[in-house]
């Protein structure tokens, strides 16, 4: 199988999406990064479990951009991450400034590619990848919601001593503080999050939801989580290559959906060969449609800062 998959951004969360990427065997991935012996560094550590771990695939790090031509998809992760105390928002300025760069790259280098952007704030930072690729809508999509749910959908199962399994949800609006926990799609075995689990309980496990990105970078005292962020990524690559069109939420270009136009917020989406093979509405309670928009509010701010 001839698959490329460049990963721009050689830091925690691009090493470690690299690592899942090779070691379950779905393509060879191109590693990017300015700080170029980092990654060639860390390239040789992955290549050398390859023995060991029985695969065959390759890696290989550079900072030439020529590198990522026939890559089928690209994840960019480069970027600043949030010291303790920092919103997303505050790394506005200097991420904008990368992505833009790596952008133009892409649209030079890999024109037919489709693109999966992690850098925050996110939304902002897929919206300028959109805008700077000059690539379709369903070619560009930002990785927030899927791990929004998964760190909801952890704690929930955790909190009711349930299987994961068993707890299905929707996370969407920014991936910021101004997410939306819809509770509305959100089942333990079938039966609503609200009947299985006291009120202040689930307000207190939503409000954590929220703030877990922050708990964990102030628990790390420097950098953000990459376990679970590269888990998610994962989870959308695969759905592009095994062409699923499962329903997750991503953040998407919306023209119309859900009320909004010209911004990329995260809502849920079918994902397959394609990209976004489409958006999908669901329906909100009153309660979520209006901080759904508010949400979208937030994110218009940011990208005030990068117009
Ligand atoms: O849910 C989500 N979307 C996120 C987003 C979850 C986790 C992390 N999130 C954001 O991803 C985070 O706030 C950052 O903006 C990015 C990357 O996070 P990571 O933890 O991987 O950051 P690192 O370890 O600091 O790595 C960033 C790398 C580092 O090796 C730099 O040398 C490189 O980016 N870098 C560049 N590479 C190529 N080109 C340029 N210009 C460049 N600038 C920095």
């Amino acid at each position: 199988m001839d698959r490329k998959i460049a990963v721009i951004g050689a830091g925690a969360v691009g090493a470690t999406l690299a690592q899942r990427i090779l070691e379950s065997g779905i393509a060879d991935v191109v590693l990017v990064d300015i700080a170029k012996n980092m990654a060639i560094g860390k390239a040789f550590d992955l290549l050398d479990a390859a023995p060991m771990l029985g695969h065959e695939r390759t890696i290989k790090a550079t900072d030439n951009y020529e590198d990522i031509r026939s890559s089928r998809i690209i994840v960019i992760t480069a970027g600043l991450t949030r010291k303790p105390g920092m919103t997303r928002e505050d790394l506005v300025a200097k991420n904008a400034a990368i992505v833009r760069e790596v952008s133009n790259n892409i649209k030079e280098k890999a024109p037919d590619a489709l693109v999966i952007v992690v850098t925050n704030p996110l939304d902002a930072m897929t919206y300028l990848t959109y805008k700077t690729t000059g690539f379709t809508k369903q070619r560009v999509m930002g990785m927030a919601g899927v791990l929004d749910g998964s760190r909801f959908i952890e704690l929930l199962a955790d909190e009711l001593k349930v299987p994961r399994s068993s707890v299905k949800t929707l996370i969407l609006g920014s991936h910021g503080d101004t997410m939306v926990a819809a509770l509305s799609h959100t089942t333990v075995n079938g039966k609503r999050i609200q009947d299985v689990l006291a009120k202040d309980k689930l307000e207190k496990i939503v409000k954590r939801t929220c703030d877990r990105g922050a708990e964990i970078v102030s628990l790390f005292g420097t950098g953000s989580a990459y376990y679970s962020p590269s888990a998610a990524v994962y989870k959308m690559i695969t759905a592009i290559l095994d062409d699923t069109k499962e329903t997750m939420a991503v953040s998407a270009y919306l023209e119309g959906e859900y009320g909004l136009k010209d911004m990329y917020i995260g809502v849920p989406c079918r994902i397959g060969k394609n990209g976004i093979e489409n958006v999908v509405e669901v329906d909100l309670s009153t309660d979520e449609k209006s901080a759904f928009l508010k949400s979208a509010q937030a994110i218009k701010s940011s990208l005030e800062l990068i117009k």
